[in-house]
């Protein structure tokens, strides 16, 4: 048995990994060929891997690391925490300081009456939770038929058998016995891919109106909720045109329907405000958090209900809970999180200074041939690759063939950018500084330009027959 460290050689690491450790949406045999990229150390937005590289991580982690790598606070919010209670549940009638703290500051930080907090330890956990939340709200309010949840095509809620159901991703549906009865989806509001020759603005309309004709479809009696993240993240950062949730937001108060926004990745100051329904002006019975709410320093989530809707749940025994919910050290990081967040003004810094200055130099980006559309708000950003802007078409490839061979062209940059299909995206730290967003975007540009070559190369610039 090695004693492993990060002095360990990266080979010798590649190769226990590849024997031992399953990672999550990787296709493990072609992993175990290649061996994983170790990442060592981080700070600030920089990663540093066992080769010695410094990568600039333009994903935050998983869109989660908001304050950036490397802050002590945190570490010590969480010593503190281990040493003077490491944990104790919330179940059968207890609770703790920092589960309490921090439902209290989260019923300060969220918008109208969302002042009651179910804690989860993931955004899965949470909107598990929401499933079952919203169904028992109408049970107990006298109308237990109000069981359908409207979500969308290729929306994200989380990878457990509930939120991937809630989940609009047909690759996930396709694997152990998806979705689950009871869902139902209307179509994405991406109009670069599906929006034809209507304006983003009817098409914004047309794709909200399909809620409408669902939830008469379904029967308003027979509807609980529709689910959607304020901007979708996973599914390529998808910003829906002006005209969308205005809509969706008339349909769901004429009809009745509670209305879950799922701030994971959009919470937070991700899109320069706490939360990504103030920015996009909805008002949600629910909101769905983990992510930015830790910066991912510890795993937490949790659903944050409306006085309304908090009411009828109190009113019943809700059957539901984890052993972790409320976990004392990650209420007492996730508090700290907080702090930091509110007291060096990085949600403002994002809305007024940085966030503008990314948006400017982002959408330059769109001066590349490769480059079709660059959509931004705040710090969660994609780029529309195509082989012919005019006509905004796609590559003739199987999806995700360009978008991989730009991705890999990052890499070797030492940038960290996904890419979703043939998007390419970024969710950087909310700290990135100006000099980090010049860097951010000049290895953005340079990779973009090796991936032109070598898709020229290869023959891979052909645009399929329609759009
Ligand atoms: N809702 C949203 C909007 C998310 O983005 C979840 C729920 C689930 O959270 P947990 O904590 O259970 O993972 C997410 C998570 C990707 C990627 O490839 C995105 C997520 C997770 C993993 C990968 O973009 N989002």
């Amino acid at each position: 048995m090695p004693n492993l460290s990060t002095n360990t050689p990266t080979a010798e690491l590649q190769a226990v990994d590849a024997a031992h450790h399953m990672h999550p949406f990787t296709h493990g045999a072609g992993l175990a060929d290649k061996g994983a990229r170790i990442i060592t150390r981080a700070d600030g937005v920089w990663l540093n891997d066992s080769d010695g590289n410094r990568i600039l991580d333009a994903m935050a982690g998983l869109w989660c690391v908001n304050v950036g790598y490397g802050r002590h606070e945190l570490a010590e919010a969480a010593a503190r925490q281990m040493r003077e209670l490491p944990y104790y549940n919330t179940f059968f009638q207890t609770s703790h300081v920092p589960a309490i703290a921090l439902a209290e500051r989260l019923a300060e930080l969220a918008p109208g009456d969302l002042n009651h907090v179910f804690y989860a330890s993931s955004g899965s956990e949470a909107n598990d939770t929401n499933l079952r939340l919203v169904r028992t709200y109408w049970a107990e309010k006298g109308q237990p038929q109000k069981q359908w949840v409207i979500s969308r095509w290729n929306a994200y809620h989380g990878s457990s058998v509930g939120s991937g159901s809630l989940g609009g991703m047909k690759g996930m549906h396709a694997q152990g016995g998806m979705p689950i009865p009871g869902i139902a989806y209307i179509d994405q509001p991406n109009w670069w891919a599906e929006g034809g020759d209507m304006t983003p603005e009817d098409f914004g309309l047309e794709r909200a109106r399909q809620l409408e004709a669902k939830i008469l479809e379904l029967g308003p009696e027979n509807v609980a909720a529709f689910i959607a993240e304020p901007v979708q993240g996973a599914g390529g950062v998808i910003v829906p045109p002006e005209t969308y949730w205005p809509e969706i937001q008339r349909i769901v108060d004429q009809y009745g329907i509670l209305l879950i926004a799922d701030e994971v990745i959009c919470g937070f100051g991700r899109t320069g405000n706490w939360f990504g329904c103030q920015t996009m002006g909805i008002r949600p019975d629910i909101m769905t958090i983990a992510k930015g709410l830790s910066s991912g320093y510890q795993p937490i989530g949790g659903s944050i209900l409306s006085d309304a809707v908090a009411e009828v749940i109190s009113g019943c025994e809700f059957n539901h809970g984890y052993t972790y919910s409320g976990h004392p050290v990650a209420c007492a990081v996730a508090l700290e999180n907080l702090r930091i967040l509110q007291d060096e003004g990085i949600v403002e810094r994002v809305r007024d200074e940085t966030g503008p200055y990314l948006k400017e130099k982002f959408e330059g980006l769109t001066e590349h041939p490769l480059v079709g559309e660059a959509k931004i708000v705040g710090m969660m950003g994609s780029l529309a690759l195509t082989p012919d802007k005019a006509s905004r078409s796609a590559f003739a490839s199987e999806a995700g063939t360009v978008g991989y061979v730009c991705r890999e062209r990052c890499f070797a940059n030492n940038l960290i950018m996904r890419h979703v299909g043939d998007r390419m995206i970024i969710s950087p730290p909310l700290v990135i500084s100006r000099e980090e967003i010049d860097d951010l975007i000049n290895r953005a540009w340079r990779s973009l330009d090796e991936a032109h070559v070598l898709l020229k190369e290869q023959g891979l610039m052909q645009a399929a027959v329609s759009n």
